[in-house]
């Protein structure tokens, strides 16, 4: 007997894959944010923090830290079953920021990690995805022990466009890590859209 469609259930749906980037400074919680939300064992390149790195490997604040991130993390989360996002976490040293420019091909959109004891920390990644026109959003990762600030005197220290969205997040909880996922891919449709309506009018 042949199955009507109705009575095979629903066609598979082949999901959208979209690529987001993970960046910011040094120690702020990328490599935690990507282990916090994959569904798979993500993908870590991490190297001992050595002695001999000690003067340009600041670990203030996060003094538990005894590796880094050398080439990128990379993970995934379905975040509906039409929609899966591919993470990649940038390495935080400046000594491998030339591994950005091929981990940002085809990206949609990123996170810029901060981390307010450090702000100064993720300049360099709002500067790069400002300049190259690639949607992100902030996310202030709120280790404990750190001060709060409101998010709008966040938002002037970064001197963010209006436009850009930033939230408070901990980088160590999957719940919350996916709500700052949800708002680069709701930010970056959103400003698609605004440029395909620019263009048609
Ligand atoms: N208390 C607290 N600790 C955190 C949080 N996020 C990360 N950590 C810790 O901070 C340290 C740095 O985290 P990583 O995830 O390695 O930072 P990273 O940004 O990947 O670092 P690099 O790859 O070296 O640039 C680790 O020891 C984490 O356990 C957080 O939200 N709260
Ligand atoms: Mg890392």
């Amino acid at each position: 007997m042949i199955l009507g469609r109705s009575e095979r259930g629903k066609p598979p749906v082949e999901p959208v894959t979209l690529k987001i980037l993970v960046a910011g400074g040094f120690g702020v919680g990328k490599t935690t944010l990507v282990g916090a939300v994959s569904e798979i064992r993500p993908l870590r390149t991490e190297e001992t923090l050595t002695e001999a790195g000690r003067p340009v490997d600041d670990t203030s604040g996060v003094e538990g830290k005894h590796t880094t991130t050398v080439a990128m993390d990379f993970g995934r989360i379905t975040l509906r079953e039409d929609l899966v996002l591919y993470l990649f976490g940038t390495p935080g040293q400046e000594r491998f920021w030339f591994m950005w420019d091929e981990l940002s091909e085809g990206a949609l959109g990123a996170v810029v990690l901060a981390d307010t004891r450090r702000l100064e920390d993720c300049f360099a990644a709002v500067d790069y995805f400002e300049r190259r026109g690639i949607p992100f959003v902030v996310g202030v990762n709120c280790f404990e022990g750190a001060a709060r600030y409101p998010a709008d005197d966040v938002r002037r220290a970064l001197d963010l466009d209006d436009g850009v969205p930033l939230m408070m997040c901990d980088a160590r909880e999957r719940a919350s890590v996916k709500d700052v996922l949800i708002g680069v891919v709701e930010h970056a449709m959103a400003r698609s859209a605004d440029r395909r309506q620019t263009v048609t009018t």
